[in-house]
């Protein structure tokens, strides 16, 4: 029997830069003696932003579920919202403090994005916007959700919080759609402490923005609309500006360890991965996914998920359950059948996958499940032979 690991390995683990070069940065916020309020930290980093994503049009925020929220009223998005049941209950919950009605409908059994084919048929005159997840950082279908908003005049909005560094035929994720919202949360590929960005195509917008996350104020005396506070602090863009230096790093060891995971499940009986991104995507392997069917695997997901926490390996079940039937969102009436995202939610099981995971940690992990497989199977043949 392979023996429990002595630390737990949990799903993830922020990277954190050297203490040191995180100190040498706290000096200029010492010699500053400016802490918040768009300082100079937070403006260097937004430029630093708008590079890598190569738009002007960014704005930061001190978490992603506020940018979205955010986001969403800078946009005066009202009535009825298309969206989907698979993700974190922060994307449904930003429409909610919009006053939105979410209308949930199922994903496609790949990669768990929201279907266009279902968005279609859920649009109604009260539709305003339809709100798709990349999920784990899988592009959604950028191109034929473009045209169902082009034809039936409905904005766009991304929920991109686990998508950063994900490119789609050279260009980032930033530029489809009409509004992206990145989640810069500490269990992120990529981080700041917390924090949140929205990236835009409409550069009026912009202000906009800055005044809802920073009450509402256009200058001393003025107070323009009623916003709120969302602001990024200088702590939080130090982290983000210093981890970006790292990014290319952090997407590397991430690739080593999924193909790892590929190599070693591929072929387990009951386990599902994700088929491999087309060629014009460049991934940035921000979650490890896998499905546990329960024939063929011989074990529940819920069962593995357990038996794993006796190796002290923490799993998590992103996304399960389905937002639509937590008790906060019951009373929504929900037409769609949401089919194939129910038997992901009872399949779904994400691996631990982050920068200083050993890889021979990662092939314990694999050798650990596939054993649980095979004893699960030996003690069902010698039940079925026992019958017989
Ligand atoms: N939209 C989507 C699709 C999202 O996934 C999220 C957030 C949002 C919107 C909202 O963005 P933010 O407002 O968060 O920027 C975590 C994160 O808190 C959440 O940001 C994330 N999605 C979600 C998918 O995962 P939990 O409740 O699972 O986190 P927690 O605290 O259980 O952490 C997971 C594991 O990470 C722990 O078992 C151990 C490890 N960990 C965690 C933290 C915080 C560490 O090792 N160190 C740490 O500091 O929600």
């Amino acid at each position: 029997m392979i023996k429990a690991f002595e630390k737990p390995i949990y799903v993830t683990r922020p990277f954190l830069p050297p203490l040191e070069e995180f100190c040498n940065g706290l000096k200029e916020i010492w010699d500053n003696h400016w802490l918040t309020n768009n300082g100079p930290i937070l403006q260097r980093f937004c430029r630093q932003l708008s590079n890598y994503f190569e738009t002007d049009n960014v704005c930061l925020f001190n978490n992603g579920t506020l940018a979205l929220q955010i986001g969403l009223e800078g946009m005066g998005i009202a009535g009825e919202v298309i969206t989907t049941p698979f993700t974190f209950v922060a994307t449904t919950h930003s429409l909610f403090w919009n006053k939105i009605r979410p209308v949930f409908v199922d994903i496609e059994p790949d990669y768990y994005t929201l279907d266009p084919e279902k968005v279609e048929a859920a649009i109604t005159p009260w539709t305003t916007a339809i709100l798709p997840v990349h999920v784990f950082g899988h592009p959604c279908n950028v191109n034929v959700l473009a045209d169902i908003a082009r034809r039936h005049n409905l904005k766009l909005i991304y929920d991109a919080a686990h998508a950063f560094g994900v490119r789609v035929g050279n260009r980032s994720l930033a530029h489809f759609g009409d509004m992206s919202m990145f989640s810069f949360h500490a269990t992120k590929l990529y981080h700041s402490l917390e924090g949140g960005m929205l990236t835009f195509q409409d550069s009026g917008l912009k202000s906009i923005l800055d005044y809802l996350k920073n009450f509402g104020f256009k200058n001393e005396v003025e107070v323009v609309m009623p916003g709120t506070n969302a602001k990024m602090n200088e702590m939080q863009a130090l982290m983000g500006s210093m981890i970006l230096g790292y990014l290319d790093g952090l997407i590397e060891k991430r690739r080593k360890i999924t193909e790892i995971y590929r190599e070693r499940l591929n072929d387990i009986s009951g386990i599902k991965l994700p088929p491999r991104l087309p060629a014009d995507v460049k991934y940035n392997h921000a979650y490890m996914t896998i499905e546990i069917h329960e024939k063929e695997f011989g074990m529940s997901r819920d069962i593995l998920y357990e038996e794993l926490r006796k190796y002290n390996i923490h799993t998590r079940r992103y996304f399960y359950p389905l937002i639509c039937d937590f008790p906060c969102y019951r009373s929504i009436s929900v037409k769609d059948p949401l089919t194939v995202a129910r038997l992901v939610a009872s399949t779904i099981l994400n691996l631990p996958i982050y920068y200083d995971l050993q890889l021979e940690d990662v092939h314990r992990i694999c050798n650990i499940i596939i054993e649980l497989s095979s004893k699960e199977s030996n003690r069902q043949n010698t039940k079925l032979k026992a019958k017989v």
